[in-house]
C-alpha cells in the first residue's frame, strides 16, 4: 500500500461522513480491491427508463500517476453485459461507438458523462433502486479493481 492509496482511503472516509449532503459532486466512488493511482468521483448509474433494462454508468476518473493508464470494463451485476462506449456525432446524428479500452494520459482526468464516454450496461436481470450501490469490475493496467457506483435518478 503506498501513499496514494492511503490518501484515497482518507478521501473516501471523509465523503462517507458527509454523505447526508444531497450534492452528487461530494460523492467519491469506493475502490474495493484498490488501485493506488486511480481516483474516482461521482461514480453513478442512471436508473433505467421505464420499460428498459439498459442504461449507462458515469464517473470522473483521475490518473494520478506519471504514466498513461489503460482501463477495461469487465462486468457489473445485475447486468448481463457491459461495454465501454463513446458518443459521437456522425452525419449530424448522435451515435455510440464501442471502445475496447480507455486510456487516461498521465496526471489527467477523464470524465465519463452523457454525450461522451460512458460505461454501457445491458440487460439488467433485477430492478434497480435509487440509492443502491452496484459494483463495477474494472481492469486497470491489468489489475482487477472494484468500483462502487450509486444508482441515481435520470
Ligand atoms: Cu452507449
Amino acid at each position: 500500500m503506498n501513499l496514494n492509496f492511503r490518501l484515497l482511503g482518507v478521501v473516501s472516509l471523509l465523503t462517507g461522513m458527509i454523505s447526508l449532503s444531497p450534492c452528487l459532486a461530494a460523492e467519491v466512488g469506493v475502490v474495493g480491491k484498490g488501485h493506488s493511482n486511480l481516483e474516482i468521483s461521482e461514480a453513478r448509474v442512471f436508473a433505467p427508463r421505464k420499460g428498459s433494462n439498459t442504461t449507462a454508468a458515469y464517473a470522473i476518473l483521475k490518473n494520478t500517476s506519471d504514466k498513461p493508464m489503460q482501463i477495461t470494463f469487465q462486468k457489473m451485476a445485475p447486468f448481463k453485459s457491459v461495454e465501454i462506449h463513446e458518443s459521437l456525432e456522425k452525419d449530424g446524428r448522435m451515435a455510440m461507438q464501442k471502445l475496447e479500452s480507455l486510456t487516461i494520459p498521465a496526471k489527467s482526468l477523464l470524465e465519463l458523462k452523457p454525450g461522451s464516454h460512458h460505461f454501457m450496461l445491458f440487460d439488467a436481470t433485477a430492478s434497480l433502486k435509487e440509492g443502491e450501490m452496484l459494483t463495477g469490475q474494472l481492469s486497470i493496467d491489468g489489475q482487477a479493481t472494484d468500483i462502487s457506483f450509486k444508482v441515481v435518478p435520470r
